[in-house]
């Protein structure tokens, strides 16, 4: 299997995000996507190669033109104001606030188009992202010329951003934006499946109302886990989109028995929707060891396991890299996932 790498992704590297009012050093940092490679290299596990680039065009297929041309911008508009490091959003529309006209002021416009303060704008995070995107696409191009697989090695991750907004450490969402130009390119249905640990509601905001797209997800409850608004169960899609959604909701501290039982009624669902391909959101924050995390997936018995389920759609696949903070693992977790795919 191919490794398409985003060499470019440490000059985005966070100074701080903020935990319980405290200033705490980024969980989302560059040796997480550094112990991946190193884990690709050891294991010989396949060719590592760099993104080619992809026009913007294919970019707003899925994001808003308005959205892309403030989010490219916008660490410039800091600095122009004065700003200096990171950039991070101190006021949002809320219910029965306007989000249709879009103000002059920076900050205003900062929380327009975002939707938490856990993410860290930094001089970097736009073209470190839109790299990111290069990655996911030649990725998908990879899959129509026929490969049976390939795994999207980036950070920051994409999951959460949607069609106009960013947060979760996201900016672009690179499994949604890979699936849209599959579709643009052949395919007739598109699934992706979403093993992180946080509900992908970015990619479940780009289709909800689309039935060319299947999104499953498997997730911490929101009702006590981030991104809290959205990932419940009741949430199956809308218009020509219902049905198409599936959220599968679990407590916190699920067994990988649990888990796994999950994952289940989400392959059973996916080979009913006959996708032409697979798209997996590959977090492996579900790690028993993670730091910001609490599901307690094991990394030799549980990852191949995951792989292996992956690998019994028989579908062409994409992994793309999602979250996973326990840093020291992160490379093991993602190695035991695609290995467990190959074999
Ligand atoms: C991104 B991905 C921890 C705060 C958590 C947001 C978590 C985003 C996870 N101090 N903030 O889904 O792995
Ligand atoms: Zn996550």
């Amino acid at each position: 299997m191919k490794t398409i790498y985003n060499a470019r992704h440490s000059e985005h590297a966070a100074q701080h995000e903020f935990f319980r009012g405290e200033k705490v050093e980024a969980f989302e940092k560059p040796a997480r996507a550094d112990f991946v490679l190193d884990a690709i290299r050891d294991a010989n596990f396949g060719e590592v190669i760099a993104p080619t680039p992809f026009p913007d065009s294919v970019v707003t297929r899925v994001h808003t033109e308005r959205y892309v041309n403030f989010i490219r911008g916008a660490h410039d508009e800091h600095l122009a104001l004065g700003g200096t490091g990171d950039a991070f959003p101190s006021v949002w529309s809320i219910r029965g606030m306007r989000s249709d006209v879009e103000p002059k002021n920076f900050a205003a416009r900062m929380g327009l188009y975002s939707f938490d303060s856990g993410t860290p704008l930094t001089p970097g995070a736009y073209a470190v992202a839109r790299a990111g995107a290069d990655c996911a696409l030649t990725g998908a191009a990879l899959l129509s010329s026929g490969e049976a697989s390939a795994f999207v090695l980036t950070r920051p991750p994409g999951h959460h951003s949607g069609s106009d907004f960013f947060g979760g450490y996201c900016f672009l969402n690179n499994a949604a934006i890979a699936a849209q130009s599959l579709l643009d390119n052949g395919c007739k249905r598109v699934a992706i499946l979403d093993v992180d640990y946080h509900h992908g509601n970015g990619t479940q905001e780009i289709f909800y109302s689309r039935n060319d797209v299947f999104f499953a997800s498997i997730h911490a409850d929101p009702a006590t886990d981030y991104p809290f608004f959205l990932g419940n169960a009741d949430e199956r899609g809308a218009g020509a989109g219902v049905g198409f959604n599936l959220n599968l909701p679990l407590a916190q501290g699920a067994s990988p028995d649990v888990w796994f039982s999950a994952l289940d009624v989400a392959t059973q669902r996916i080979e009913a929707f006959r996708p032409d391909v697979l798209i997996v959101s590959l977090g492996v924050d579900t790690y028993e060891g993670d730091p910001i995390s609490h599901f307690k997936l094991r990394t030799r018995e549980d990852y191949p396991r995951i792989g292996a389920a992956v690998a019994k759609l028989r579908l062409p696949t994409l992994f793309v890299l999602e979250g996973g903070y326990g840093v020291r693992e992160i490379g093991a977790n993602v190695i035991a996932t695609l290995g467990g795919f190959s074999s």
